[in-house]
């Protein structure tokens, strides 16, 4: 068999960024999720979603993170889901989670009425679930027992830059034996500057040192070994994230060109979820919400999906899978 090709930003990995004590562990947990719903007729789509938490001491006191709620890649993982997908969803602890996304701004005790009994043990009473404080909690609650009982989604955690990079290569060498049938959907917002182990201090930084100046390094672009070595076969979509909108369509171009992927989605912070651009080597597809749309509760992650499972479709046929 071929050895796999170790890419330079394999070696920056293996020094520069803490290897997680699970990832072996994860790793085979991905394989044989894929492998079983593969065989199973479903496609796999790897989505990762959230921020990352980049440390600025080795004794974590502060650290440096990003505006990311993870609603992007949580809706996605439903609409995914209802179409015929396995999702292996890697997430930033405590981002937002499919079907638990709706009600996350809502106090759980706000939701739930106390009857009977006094609490004591031996005569708890009986806890009701006020619906009008949880508005569609049946449907989402529906979904997700059954999501459950078919084993449609794996969660996988992170916290940290390091951690979410090395999940990121061993889900991606996980998912390679699916070849055309796995897709990644790299919607988390991914910090581009760290500090390197050697370079970061050991203990909380002193404020009595005076003002703080920090030097960080780049992260390694990690798409690119994505691409060509970890998984060469794979329908692969990063996400490019602006706030100037004059440059968004050209970034997106560009990444195109440099990584050699197939597709990107184009989004400015203000406007995310209400505008999208998918933005292919050939094509270029405008989604948009209108205001009746949001009257619907119908969500630009819908639109989304529905783009990438055709163009999947179409890739799979191409590569005669
Ligand atoms: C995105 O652009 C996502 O759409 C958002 C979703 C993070 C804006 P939320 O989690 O937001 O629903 O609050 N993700 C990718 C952002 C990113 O950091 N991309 C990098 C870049 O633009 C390259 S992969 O340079």
């Amino acid at each position: 068999m071929a050895k796999p090709r170790m890419s330079s930003i394999d070696g920056k990995l293996a020094e520069e960024f803490a290897v997680p004590a699970h990832v072996e562990e994860v790793k085979e947990k991905m394989a044989a999720f894929a492998g079983h719903h593969v065989t199973a007729g479903r496609r796999v789509v790897l989505i990762t979603s959230g921020g990352t938490k980049v440390p600025l001491e080795s004794r974590t006191v502060r650290f440096l993170d990003n505006f990311s709620s993870g609603r992007r890649g949580a809706s996605s993982a439903e609409y995914f889901m209802d179409s015929g997908y396995a999702v292996v969803f890697l997430h930033r602890h405590r981002s937002l989670y499919p079907y638990a996304r709706m009600f996350s701004n809502i106090n759980m005790l706000d939701a739930l009425k106390f009857s009977g009994g006094d609490g004591a043990s031996g005569n708890s009473g009986e806890v009701v679930v006020n619906q009008q404080v949880l508005p569609d909690i049946a449907r989402a609650l529906k979904r997700y027992q059954e999501v459950k009982e078919g084993r449609l989604l794996l969660p996988i955690e992170f916290s940290t830059l390091s951690e979410y990079l090395h999940l990121l290569k061993a889900a991606a060498q996980a998912l390679s034996a699916i070849e055309s049938k796995a897709m990644f959907y790299l919607a988390a917002a991914v910090s581009d500057f760290y500090i390197p182990a050697s370079e970061m201090p050991e203990h909380k930084i002193q404020s009595s040192n005076g003002p703080l100046q920090l030097s960080m390094n780049m992260v390694p672009k990690i798409l690119s070994p994505l691409v060509k070595d970890w998984a060469p076969q794979a329908f692969v979509i990063s996400f490019k994230l602006e706030t100037d909108p004059t440059i968004l369509l050209d970034k997106a171009r560009r990444a195109l060109d440099a990584y050699r992927h197939q597709a990107v989605v184009a989004n400015v912070l203000d406007s995310r979820r209400g505008y999208v651009v998918v933005v292919t080597p050939e094509t270029q597809a405008e989604l948009i919400i209108s205001d009746e749309d949001v009257k619907n509760d119908v969500e630009i992650e819908e639109r989304i999906v529905s783009n990438l499972t055709s163009a999947h479709n179409k890739f799979i046929t191409q590569q005669g899978g």
